[in-house]
């Protein structure tokens, strides 16, 4: 098995850039994963956070978790102030003789990015800007009560998209935003999860290094939407990954290097059956999941290999 990791413990920080304190609900995996990519990032940081689940938890007025320069976006435009503060920075540079580096993040969800910010998330990468994006990416717009998004997954029920006698869920399949974000040409792009908190540092410090864009896609486990306890967002996170549903790459210069090889993948049920929101699945729709994903996975392990060809 391949894992990627540049860090002993020892050398993570005890610096939080988060702070404890905020209002995420308990076993929020969001809030875990954020948490990852601020220490990785450090200090010299200024965020562009698109309204949603992590915005909300960590500034209730008059107060604020934020510890780095901290910018509430629209859901539209998280990228396009991010392309602005590093204009601004360059400008600083340029005309007055700033020297800091200081690394420019737009982050958002999944709604607020394979959705609603798509469009300016896709101008940001099309003009070149030297940005980071992270995706927390918990399957749907969860702040405003769990209505599906363009990455639900297949079967799922949701406020919008509700199991039911007239429907099994959502019927349409996850939204492929790392592909999405690769067809732009950029540098560097990642899968990673928030089970995996080496994995997610790794990856954003890499994303540093490049000048331009990077585009980091982290699943988040959302108990509170995905209906499991609170406790088992870490085992949760890890079994989308051991299933298959959920394969952790890194895309760079159009090169795939699949992170966590298994040489044999857990059923998809074993990961569905412990979340309320696929409680209602039969077995032909559980085969027609596990169907897919096997697809997907293979089409990204070939990719993969092609590349060790080379
Ligand atoms: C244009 C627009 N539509 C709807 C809303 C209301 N709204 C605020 S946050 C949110 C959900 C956010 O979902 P997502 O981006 O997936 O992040 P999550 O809360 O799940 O972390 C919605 C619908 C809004 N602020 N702006
Ligand atoms: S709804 Fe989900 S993503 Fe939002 S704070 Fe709660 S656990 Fe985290």
């Amino acid at each position: 098995m391949e894992t990627l990791s540049i860090y002993a413990p020892k050398l993570i920080t005890n610096r939080e850039y988060i702070a404890s304190g905020h209002r995420a609900c308990s076993g929020c995996g969001e809030v875990l994963a954020m948490r990852y990519v601020c220490k990785a990032l450090g200090r010299n940081t200024i965020i562009s956070n698109a309204t949603g689940c992590m915005e909300i938890i960590s500034t209730p007025l008059p107060q604020t978790a934020w510890e780095v320069p901290w910018i509430h976006t629209l859901f539209e435009n998280a990228s396009a102030v991010a392309s602005g503060i590093e204009c601004g920075l360059k400008a600083l540079k340029r005309k007055h003789g700033y020297t800091k580096e200081v690394k420019v993040v737009a982050m958002g969800g999944d709604g607020a990015t394979a959705d609603i910010g798509l469009q300016s998330l896709s101008g940001a990468m099309e003009r070149g800007h030297d940005f980071i994006y992270v995706c927390y990416d918990n399957e749907a717009y969860m702040n405003t009560g769990i209505q599906r998004s363009s990455e639900t997954p297949f079967g799922a029920s949701t406020t919008t998209a509700p199991a039911g006698k007239a429907s099994m869920g959502q019927h349409t399949w996850k939204k492929n935003m790392a592909a999405i974000a690769a067809a732009h040409e950029i540098q560097y792009v990642a899968t990673s999860c928030s089970s995996y908190p080496f994995d997610i540092m790794t990856k954003v410090e890499k994303a540093i290094k490049i000048k331009g864009p990077s585009y980091i896609h982290i699943l988040s486990v959302c108990p509170t939407g995905w209906r499991c306890p609170s406790n088992s967002t870490i085992k949760m996170g890890r079994l989308a990954v051991e299933t298959g549903i959920f394969p952790m790459y890194e895309i760079e210069n159009g090169k795939y290097t699949l992170n966590i090889d298994l040489p044999k993948l857990r059923p998809v049920e074993d990961y569905l059956k412990l979340q309320g929101r696929f409680r209602h699945l039969d077995k032909d729709n559980t085969a027609e999941i596990q169907e897919k994903v096997l697809e997907e996975y293979n089409k990204v392990k070939r990719l993969a290999a092609g590349n060790k060809a080379k």
